[in-house]
């Protein structure tokens, strides 16, 4: 225990009108958190204010980052100024290192009142990459809209802020460190925790790590490739997948993580994680995985790069959870995906006589049906798939359900996603990102969409592209009312469902640090075996084709095509 108390201070300073976070948190270019004055202070003080004082004083918070560039200065912050605050204990990862996942499944083991996760996810690092700030609630999943508007509204009229400017810590050091502060809150305690440990006693208590580990070291041993993208999950990686499950240490690549993620987009996509599509194309490794930077999102590839699209990997996940001993265990109350996320799910939802929610995009949807029992498993097209083992999606746990999948199925990857379509049908789907797009341009673009597909006329229209006619069968500007709170979510999304099972769905991503992105999202079902092995363009062209017609999307942004095909 330092021996001098020390000082609390208050600090004047004048509100920001754009800290509202996005679909998690707040995301930024880096330079804007460094650069303007009181940035950081400012919405950490929002994030500490809306949290009700009562509450507030003594509790314990958990913090952790990806490790960008940024994190530690903002680290200090966050702990000068939680201790300013009445936070009795934060728990820290160590060298300030937390998966997403981690902080998710530590708040919930030890019951915290929430935790920070310095992170902007997938986007690239450094001072000229983009720096974030997600918050998580007690229930450990993304904070909800009710939570994320109030933290807005403080933001807009901030004058000051509390920070104890003299308190240090030192993250490398495992362990308590006690201080006693000049106020009434005290003392202040910080704990600095390995980063794996009670993530890793989690997943233990969810798979069979023998029946893993079996298939990555028995006679016929699966060869696999896992690439960190030089984010946060090096360290998980190693410890799980090679120390604890004996795969070679040779498996894991880009396993450092860096403050700039070696220059690279963190981006776990066929576009960005491009070194481990080409490796995995040399046929050498039966199965490959890549993680974003902060591991909630994963790619899973199979031999010779077969990618399984994020809708078709919740899908087989769905389809064979009876290979999972937690599921076995716990049971399956229901599936949830997100609006734009394919049907797959629905098909096995059918099949298994389970539940479906549909959800608008963002993970803290799905907290309330999981937090009610609604639902067990749930996932999204943007390379998210979680359960409600925590309340975040979860790259390494997605990973070993994948083994676990393919030592009870002893099949590939490959075979085991073209068994679950001539099963159920294949969901073609496809994405197309128009990144860094002037939001004027965007903000029109959508509203004269939303005129032209909600007109009347519209319904029964249809679009003939080549030999296939497609009939529009239904329009709509999605709106989710939560069946468990009744909080309504308004302007989700603009889709048009065709009367073949088609669909076209146009929404603003809540996730860029500048500028606007229009992502449009297409799919189509095919139940055909023999069909399923087209490629996707060839499918879903046609509707590619209607969607930038309608929307006129290259006139109105200037743009010639999307930034990024998924
Ligand atoms: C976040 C959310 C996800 C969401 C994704 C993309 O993920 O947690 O639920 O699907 O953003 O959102 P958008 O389409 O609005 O960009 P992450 O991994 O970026 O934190």
């Amino acid at each position: 225990m330092d021996i001098t108390p020390i000082p609390v201070v208050t600090v004047q300073t004048s509100p920001y009108d754009d800290q509202r976070p996005g679909t998690s948190g707040l995301r930024r270019r880096t330079v804007i958190f460094e650069s303007k004055r009181n940035y950081l202070q400012n919405f950490i003080q929002s994030v500490l204010s809306s949290i009700d004082l009562r509450d507030r004083q003594g509790c314990t918070m958990v913090v952790g980052s990806d490790g960008r560039y940024f994190s530690r200065t903002a680290i200090e912050v966050i702990v000068q100024m939680a201790a300013a605050n009445g936070i009795g204990r934060l728990v820290i990862g160590h060298n300030g290192l937390l998966s997403t996942p981690a902080v998710s499944c530590i708040i919930r083991k030890i019951k915290a009142i929430g935790g920070i996760i310095l992170t902007a996810s997938h986007n690239p690092g450094g001072p000229g990459g983009d720096f974030g700030i997600k918050f998580n609630v007690a229930n450990g999943g993304p904070a909800p809209d009710v939570v994320t508007d109030k933290i807005h509204q403080i933001s807009r009229t901030l004058e000051e802020y509390a920070i104890c400017p003299d308190l240090r810590i030192d993250l490398s050091r495992l362990g308590r460190q006690d201080f006693d502060l000049e106020n009434k809150f005290k003392p202040f305690r910080v704990e600095i925790v390995d980063s794996v440990d009670v993530y890793l006693s989690m997943l233990r208590s969810i798979f069979d790590f023998s029946s893993i580990k079996g298939l990555l070291t028995g006679p016929e041993q699966l060869k696999i490739r896992i690439d960190a993208m030089n984010g946060v999950m090096g360290p998980y990686v190693r410890r799980i997948l090679c120390d604890e499950l004996g795969a070679p240490a040779n498996s894991a690549v880009n396993c450092v993580p860096l403050e700039d993620f070696g220059g690279q987009h963190p981006d776990p996509n066929l576009t960005y994680a491009s070194s481990l599509v080409e490796a995995m194309k040399g046929g050498e490794y039966g199965f490959g995985a890549a993680f974003d930077g902060d591991g909630d999102r994963y790619m899973i590839l199979g031999q010779n790069g077969f990618f399984v699209n994020p809708s078709d990997s919740l899908a087989v996940i769905a389809a064979n959870v009876s290979c999972i001993p937690y599921f076995k265990q716990m049971g399956v109350r229901g599936f949830a995906r997100s609006m734009p996320t394919s049907t797959a799910l629905d098909k096995v939802a059918k099949a298994m006589k389970v539940a479906i929610y549909e959800t608008p995009t963002g993970w803290k949807f799905f907290g309330n049906l999981m937090d009610s029992g609604r639902c067990s498993l749930c996932g999204e097209e943007s390379f998210g798939t979680g359960s409600d083992h925590i309340r975040e999606k979860d790259g390494l746990w997605a990973v070993l359900v994948w083994l676990s999948i393919m030592a009870a199925r002893k099949q590939g990857v490959e075979e085991i996603v073209r068994d679950h379509w001539a099963r159920l049908g294949r969901n073609y789907y496809c994405r197309f990102d128009y990144e860094g797009v002037d939001p004027r341009a965007a903000f029109f673009m959508m509203r004269d969409l939303e005129a032209v597909i909600t007109d009347k006329p519209f319904i029964g229209q249809q679009f003939a592209v080549g030999n296939h006619v497609y009939s529009v069968e239904k329009t709509e500007n999605y709106e989710y009312i939560d069946p468990v709170d009744g909080s309504v979510a308004k302007n989700q999304g603009l889709r048009i469902l065709f009367t073949d099972g088609s669909r076209i769905i146009f929404r603003l991503s809540g996730t860029g640090s500048t500028g606007a992105t229009i992502r449009i999202y297409a799919e189509s079902y095919e139940r055909d075996p023999e069909k399923h092995s087209k490629e996707n363009q060839a499918v879903l062209g046609p509707l590619i084709a209607i969607a930038l017609k309608i929307s006129e999307i290259h006139e109105r942004t200037g743009r010639k095509g999307p930034t990024v095909i998924t």
